[in-house]
């Protein structure tokens, strides 16, 4: 049998040309979600499905779905896909992998003549980042039930333009349903993000579990005054509450180690002028850890944190948690599929739970989901030096194949015995 194996430079130029969109002076990227270039991006990917003659729906989050027929398509087909935005100093590889790999899966059954039982489905998933709007996987959160579309589509950014006023925009809201309708089966492919694969020269990993998150968002209000002036005593300084409660954020994590993480990634200071002691600040705290016990606990812990930090500081405080999901256990048989494929194809592999939050969290609510792992160089990501070898790339495209055949070709039980049946 011809070796069942991707095109892998096919897939690494396709990596290539993507990136060539929003390309970023230091070898990154910047695609932002809905914005011009995260269209052009889109639309890039519309016309390479096309190409290769997918029919292509959009549903009302902007979610994409390219699909291959199959021999009997009113079966539910198996899916694979990820997401084009990108953080602001984002990689070539976050998110754009999963979602070319799986157009390379398509290529590869064309080019191999391989007509699967079922269709297959290369997604696009809308503002998986949460950067440009929060939360995080919103779209792909709204198809799994979690949000509803209005919720998705209120979202709004900095500048409080909405994510519907945006897709609009950019021609992307579309007509389908979001969700509602069934899947046999979805993988996403992503690189690691973090050191581990690298570190102990594993090529695959294979995704057992993704950790739960919480994020927050807490303003900070005290009272500008003039810099020169306003004795020390007297004042209500915003920032000063902010820096311990930055301090705070990082004792929490480092109190749940060696599982737990903690972050302040976004401050805005009020009026940020040097000589006014600011008035009010508003920051962001992402809390994430495989255990939902100990989630809870630094849930606690920050809040009565924060409360004695703003009394301390004659400051009032307003914190807000905007986004919480538990820990994710992925499907055990998909999963399998995964560890047997990097089995078959002699790459090295090892269990891992995912750091990153991914789409393939809220799918895994409504179909039996997996994830494939590569390293990256140095486990760095959300950083424009994110980068990756072919030959990692090329095997979790391998892996990804593997694993979607195997699904694709699952018949229902009823099919069997012979019976024909119109299946969803
Ligand atoms: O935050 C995350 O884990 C993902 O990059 N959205
Ligand atoms: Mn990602
Ligand atoms: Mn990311």
């Amino acid at each position: 049998m011809t070796e069942l194996k991707i095109n892998a430079d096919r897939l690494w130029s396709s990596l290539m040309e993507m990136a060539k969109i929003g390309a970023t002076p230091k070898g990154g990227v910047c695609r932002l979600a809905l914005t011009d270039l995260d269209k052009q991006g889109r639309d890039l990917f519309v016309q390479w499905c096309t190409e290769a003659g997918c029919t292509v729906k959009v549903d009302a989050m902007g979610n994409i779905f390219a699909r291959r027929p199959g021999r009997n398509n009113n079966l539910a087909p198996v899916g694979t896909g990820s997401h084009l935005d990108s953080q602001p100093t984002g990689g070539r590889f976050d998110g754009v992998y999963g979602v070319l790999a799986g157009l390379e899966v398509i290529r590869t059954l064309n080019d191999l003549g391989i007509e699967t039982e079922r269709p297959v489905e290369a997604s696009v998933w809308t503002n998986e980042e949460g950067s440009r709007f929060a939360p995080a996987m919103v779209a792909s959160g709204v198809y799994a039930g979690v949000f509803t579309l209005d919720y998705g589509l209120s979202r709004a950014d900095v500048d409080g333009k909405t994510m519907g006023e945006e897709l609009a925009r950019i021609g992307y809201a579309g007509t389908e349903p979001v969700g509602g309708r069934p899947v046999h089966a979805f993988f996403e492919t992503h690189i690691e993000q973090g050191p581990i694969l690298e570190a102990e020269g594993q090529t695959i990993g294979v995704v057992t579990d993704a950790q739960g998150q919480r994020w927050y968002e807490l303003v900070l209000t005290g009272q500008e005054s003039h810099a020169g002036p306003t004795p020390m005593p007297v004042r209500r300084d915003a920032l000063l509450g902010a820096a311990r409660v930055i301090q705070l954020v990082n004792e929490i994590g480092l109190a749940h180690a060696p599982v737990a993480v903690s972050t302040v990634g976004m401050i805005n200071s009020y009026p940020n002028s040097r000589n006014v002691i600011p008035g009010k600040v508003f920051l962001t705290v992402d809390f994430r850890c495989p255990d939902n016990a100990e989630l809870s606990k630094m849930d606690e812990e920050l809040k009565v944190g924060v409360a004695r930090i703003a009394a301390a500081a004659k400051l009032e405080f307003d914190l807000k948690q905007i986004f919480q999901y538990d820990c994710v256990h992925f499907d055990e048989s998909c999963v399998q599929m995964v560890r047997e494929g990097a089995q078959a194809l002699g790459y090295t592999a090892r269990n891992i739970v995912s750091g990153a939050g991914h789409d393939a969290c809220y799918m895994s609510k409504v179909t039996p989901t997996a994830m494939i792992f590569v390293p990256c160089i140095g486990g760095i990501s959300h950083n424009e030096i994110e980068d990756a070898k072919p030959e990692w790339i090329a095997a979790g495209g391998n892996v990804l194949l593997r694993a979607m055949l195997a699904k694709a070709n699952e018949l229902p039980e009823v099919f069997k015995s012979n019976e024909t049946v119109a299946v969803a």
